[in-house]
């Protein structure tokens, strides 16, 4: 099955996928600080044990034009891959139900945010489990092949599908170019390791502020949007600009 589930999502225009064993990585929903975004309510995301991820590249040029601020054709590339990686989790999650399994797509919708800035099971969580890459120093997932210029969805699924083995460490080395570059200082600049919580090395409020700022100023949207993080990655030029 998961051969067929693979093949199914790369015809369809999946740029990757890959299988990951999720248990222990769930989040619990506790009280605390809620950001802006945080829904009220709960949140009920199915704790399946294996997760399928797939990833959609942007184009080249879309990704190399955003040097200087988010453009238009950004904007739109957000939607459009957004949208394509809906169909693909909702026909990849049908496909599993009709083997006789459970399947949880989290599209846009289905995987909201609660508390500060966190999602249960987090797209890239489940990325890196699968072995498709790793997180820099921007708190970025990053591919060999794209770099950070891809966006993600995820599958999550109780039936018994192999799992590829992780990447548990990160590339970046000396670099600090995203540190350097960001014009919302939400990058610390220290490497990332799993143990290491989110806040302890990227600021979210301040990154949400600036790009919202930026989107605004550049091309007149009420949207985070930014990316210079992954325009000036390293990983992501040898994409872009080869
Ligand atoms: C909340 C959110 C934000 C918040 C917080 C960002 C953040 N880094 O958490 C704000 C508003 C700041 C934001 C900003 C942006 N976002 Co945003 N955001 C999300 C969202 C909805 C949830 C992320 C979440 O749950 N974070 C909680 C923390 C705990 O998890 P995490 O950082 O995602 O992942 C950590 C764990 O996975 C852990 N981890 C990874 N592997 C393993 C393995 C083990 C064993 C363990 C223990 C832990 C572990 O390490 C990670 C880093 O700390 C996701 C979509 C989704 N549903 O996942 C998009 C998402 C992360 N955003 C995305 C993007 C592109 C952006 C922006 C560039 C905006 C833009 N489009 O221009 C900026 C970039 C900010 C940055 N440098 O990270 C992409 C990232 C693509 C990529 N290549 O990484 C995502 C995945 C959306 C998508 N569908 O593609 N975003
Ligand atoms: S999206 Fe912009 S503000 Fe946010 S971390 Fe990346 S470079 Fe900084
Ligand atoms: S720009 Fe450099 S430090 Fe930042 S994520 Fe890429 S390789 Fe890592």
């Amino acid at each position: 099955m998961k051969d067929k589930i693979e093949q199914l999502l790369l015809e369809n225009g999946a740029s990757a996928v890959g299988f990951a064993r999720l248990e222990g990585l769930y989040a619990s929903i506790e009280d605390g600080p809620q950001s802006v975004d945080s829904v009220e309510g709960s949140i009920e995301v199915p704790a399946y044990p294996i997760g399928i991820s797939i990833l959609l590249a942007f184009e080249k040029d879309i990704i190399k034009n955003i040097s200087n601020y988010p453009t238009m054709d950004y904007y739109d590339g957000y939607y459009r891959l957004n949208n394509k990686l809906d169909e693909l989790a909702i026909e990849c999650a049908e496909y599993i139900k009709k083997q006789g399994y459970n399947a949880y797509p989290q599209t846009v919708t289905s995987s909201k945010e609660y508390s500060n800035f966190r999602t249960v099971m987090p797209h890239k969580t489940v990325a890196v489990n699968a072995g498709l890459g790793w997180i820099g120093k921007s708190a970025l997932f990053i591919t060999e092949k794209y770099g950070s210029a891809v966006r993600l969805t995820s599958v999550l699924t109780d039936a018994p599908l192999e799992y590829n083995s992780s990447i548990l460490q990160s590339k970046c080395g000396s670099c600090m170019r995203c540190k350097d570059a960001c014009p919302g200082k939400a990058i610390s600049g220290r490497g990332w390791s799993p143990e290491l919580d989110r806040d302890e090395y990227f600021n979210a409020a301040a990154c949400r502020k600036k790009a919202r700022e930026i989107a605004a100023k550049s091309i007149d949207k009420v949207i985070t949007l930014c990316g210079k993080c992954i325009e000036v990655c390293p990983y992501t030029r040898k994409y872009t600009r080869t």
